[in-house]
């Protein structure tokens, strides 16, 4: 038995063609379009060399693997190493990297603490701060990622968890590298890694009772310690979980929101025509057409057949979000931004048991910041170019240089 990148090393399916590829590469990571057509042209699946490992990225393939959580398990670990073959960088997620039946319990820990009530009181607050910043930034030169994005969900949602010591930087930080952990030890992950010293025991002081405020959704979760149902430990744990994921992502989708309405002024009209409406809508397609989370792994727990290819047993299977959300076999004009095209069933909130637990949160601030820009910009200027940022498992923007037009 021998391991590649922290998984055992498989040998190509029959009938499945072999790519020399290296989807982790800051070329493609930063310039995915071509690579995901490339991908989607190979047939259901390919096998990559480099990694030892399968990848998809059709709609209708990606989807029966990601939805399937009994061959296809999450407690082998969502990224390139297979946690039943060694430790993985951090204690795994409760509720990600864990498979049912102990997933049921600490999922619906998180559901009843982001319950469709809490979500709907935090409304409101997500509102005031979004018209707040978005007027604070009218007329201006600025940074979408700097300025915007990653300001929005660093001050709305830590302060719905209730951290008492927010900090953007190191949320920021812990973000880059709870995705970048899921690729190879490349630069990327190593970049990331850095920070591992100072932002890891931070995090896990946040996540503690004591530094949670009360009524927040933190101190919702330690309810579920109180009433039996969680450990105090694990408690702490689901706090981790939201912090990291719940970051990065949203981040992510609010920067690549104003980088789609910057190349479709046609759709900004849309929007601004009702945006109350509307940005539910218009967040729910920048999800599709953009997929923040862009890639994720599942692990063959059996020897299985998926579309006429035989799998064996321990093969991990990169899941291109990203490409399936592309898919022009699933989607009319799949390359074009449309907030009023029909979104259902997209990928980037995930399928299957699994499917992003923080959606109706996620929800709320994108509609919060898109809204706002609705109701007080009358068109969203690029005045640079665009700059992806390389990541192992994100699609996102390091920086767009904008000016919001009063
Ligand atoms: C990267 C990510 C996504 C979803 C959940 C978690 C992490 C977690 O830590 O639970």
């Amino acid at each position: 038995m021998t391991l590649t990148e922290g998984h055992l090393t498989i040998d190509p399916p029959a009938g499945v063609p072999v790519w020399n590829v290296d989807p982790y590469a800051p070329d493609i990571q930063t310039d995915p379009i071509p690579f995901f057509a490339d991908l989607r042209a190979k047939g259901p699946f390919a096998y990559l060399p480099k990694y030892s490992m399968l990848i998809c990225g059709g709609y209708e393939v990606t989807k029966e693997v990601f939805s399937d959580h009994e061959r296809f398990v999450s407690s082998r670990g969502v990224g390139l190493q297979d946690f039943s073959m060694g430790e993985p960088w951090r204690p795994p997620s409760i509720v990600l990297e864990v498979d049912p039946p102990d997933h049921n319990r600490t999922r619906r820990a998180i559901m009843r603490a982001l319950s469709p009530k809490v979500v709907a009181d935090l409304k409101p607050l997500f509102k005031a701060d979004a018209d707040a910043l978005v007027a604070s930034l009218i007329g201006r030169d600025i940074d979408g990622v700097a300025d915007l994005a990653e300001v929005f969900p660093c001050t709305v949602f830590p302060k719905a968890v209730g951290l008492k010591n927010p900090d953007r930087k190191m949320l920021l930080s812990y973000g880059l590298m709870v995705f970048n952990a899921l690729g190879p030890d490349n630069a990327q992950r190593q970049a990331a890694m850095a920070n591992a010293p100072v932002v890891g025991p931070w995090i896990a002081e946040q996540c503690l009772r004591e530094n949670l405020t009360e009524g927040g959704i933190g101190a919702a979760i330690y309810a579920s310690a109180d009433d039996g149902v969680l450990t105090e430990d694990e408690a702490g744990m689901l706090v981790r979980s939201l912090l990291s994921a719940g970051v990065d992502t949203t981040v992510t989708a609010v920067g690549s929101a104003l980088w789609s309405f910057a190349k479709a002024p046609e759709q900004f009209a849309v929007l601004r025509d009702d945006p109350q409406g509307r940005a539910l809508a218009a967040f729910e397609e920048t999800i599709r057409y953009t997929s923040p989370v862009n890639a994720f792994c599942r692990t063959t727990n059996v020897d299985t057949e998926v579309a006429g290819v035989s799998i064996a047993a321990g093969t991990k299977i990169l899941c291109v979000l990203g490409a399936a959300n592309l898919d022009d076999a699933h989607w009319l004009e799949a390359d074009r931004f449309d907030i009023s095209r029909r979104t259902i069933g997209h990928l980037g909130l995930g399928a299957g048991v699994h499917t992003c637990v923080g959606q109706n949160i996620a929800r709320a601030e994108g509609q919060a910041v898109l809204q706002a820009l609705g109701e007080q910009v009358s068109a969203i200027k690029q005045t640079g170019p665009a700059v992806w940022r390389a990541n192992n498992a994100i699609r996102a923007l390091d920086s767009l240089p904008l000016r919001l037009e009063a």
